[in-house]
């Protein structure tokens, strides 16, 4: 593909076209999409993560996709989120200009809109998604959507289940970690492993891969995240703190409410049901997971989502359901980023 239009969102992909995505993506509007790379991956990979701004200075909403490697309907709906947002702030900044568009530029890379009432168009259709815009005006949104791309890419040649990291581990013919209990939260108990074949081995230490690192440092330098969305497969689960003990989170009862309003949200599209709840009471005992850390460290909107499906295909959910999935899961976030615009 020459551009994001062509880019086929109802496949799965592998990195490197991901990886040209991405870049095609900031291409089309770099002043209001930039790609940061906020580390490497143990095989030095760049981890690539999506800014989309429409301001200085701003508060941010982070989305990640594809921690575990294997969870492919996960970083397909990235893909499909970053060109919905795209889309979106493409009008907006449009918008926001007498002439309609910017530059000759931006008129060729929006097809089929070169009029004054085509001008109208991209004008209605800003105001009717105010929320979006609401947040766009107020927030820059983060999204990696490849967050471990050693694994991603070993799925794709080797073995298309693997979940953790592709660091080697001294003394043991086992590689990777798993980078959902490596972090900085409970690290090293109950629903971690210590063995470096397990598919959960934690690490030997907190923050040992660079992929869970590049994260932990973007997070402290921004110091302004006030959503952070973590997104795995399978299960059909929206997730909040905690996954190491039982102590309810302290805004345990608004996390709550707003779970069950996002997954009936959610629902409201296709029907697809969700259940939700605190990891620990919902799924499983986890200990050293991403949203547990980013709640300890003030990120009150953390959560995980599960995506679909049950079981029926698992993590090798059929391409057909990809567009779906990706739709009902952004009414989801839509919810999420409009209670932490409010709040
Ligand atoms: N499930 C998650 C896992 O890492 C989870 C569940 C979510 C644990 C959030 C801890 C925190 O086991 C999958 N499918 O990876
Ligand atoms: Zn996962």
């Amino acid at each position: 593909p020459k551009s994001t239009d062509d880019f086929v969102y109802t496949a799965y992909h592998n990195l490197s076209e991901i990886y040209s995505f991405i870049n095609m993506l900031v291409a089309e509007n770099r002043k209001l999409v930039s790609k940061i790379v906020i580390g490497r991956s143990y095989k030095k990979r760049p981890l690539n993560v999506l800014k989309f701004s429409t301001g200085a200075n701003r508060p941010g909403i982070w989305i990640d996709t594809g921690i575990h490697s294997r969870e492919w309907v996960t970083q397909a709906s990235g893909t499909w989120f970053a060109k919905k947002v795209k889309l979106f702030i493409f009008k907006f900044a449009n918008t926001n200009n007498s002439s309609c568009f910017k530059n000759r530029f931006e008129q060729k890379h929006t097809k089929a809109c070169t009029n004054a009432l085509c001008c109208m168009q991209i004008v209605k259709d800003y105001k009717r998604d105010p929320v979006l815009t609401d947040i766009l005006n107020n927030y820059d949104i983060f999204l990696e959507i490849v967050t471990n791309p050693d694994g991603f890419a070993f799925t794709h040649s080797k073995n298309r289940m693997w979940r953790k990291t592709r660091k080697p581990n001294p003394g043991s013919k086992c590689v990777g970690v798993d980078p959902n209990r490596n972090w900085d939260a409970g690290f090293g108990g109950a629903g971690s492993s210590g063995n470096p074949c397990s598919e959960t081995y934690r690490g030997p230490r907190v923050n040992s891969e660079s992929e869970v690192k590049a994260i932990v440092d973007f997070v402290k330098s921004h110091g302004k995240l006030k959503a952070f969305v973590s997104i795995h497969s399978y299960s059909q689960m929206l997730l909040y703190p905690y996954g190491y003990k039982y102590t309810p989170a302290k805004d345990n009862a608004e996390l709550n409410v707003l779970a069950k309003r996002t997954v009936s949200a959610l629902q409201s599209l296709y029907n697809t049901r969700y259940r939700y709840g605190s990891i620990i009471n919902t799924i499983y005992q986890a200990s050293g997971g991403t949203i547990d850390w980013t709640y300890n460290q003030g990120i009150k909107y953390s959560y995980t989502f599960e995506l679909r499906d049950t079981g029926t295909y698992g993590f090798l959910l059929p391409a057909d359901q990809i567009v779906p999935t990706a739709e009902e899961t952004w009414l989801a976030l839509m919810t999420i980023m409009k209670h932490t615009r409010k709040n």
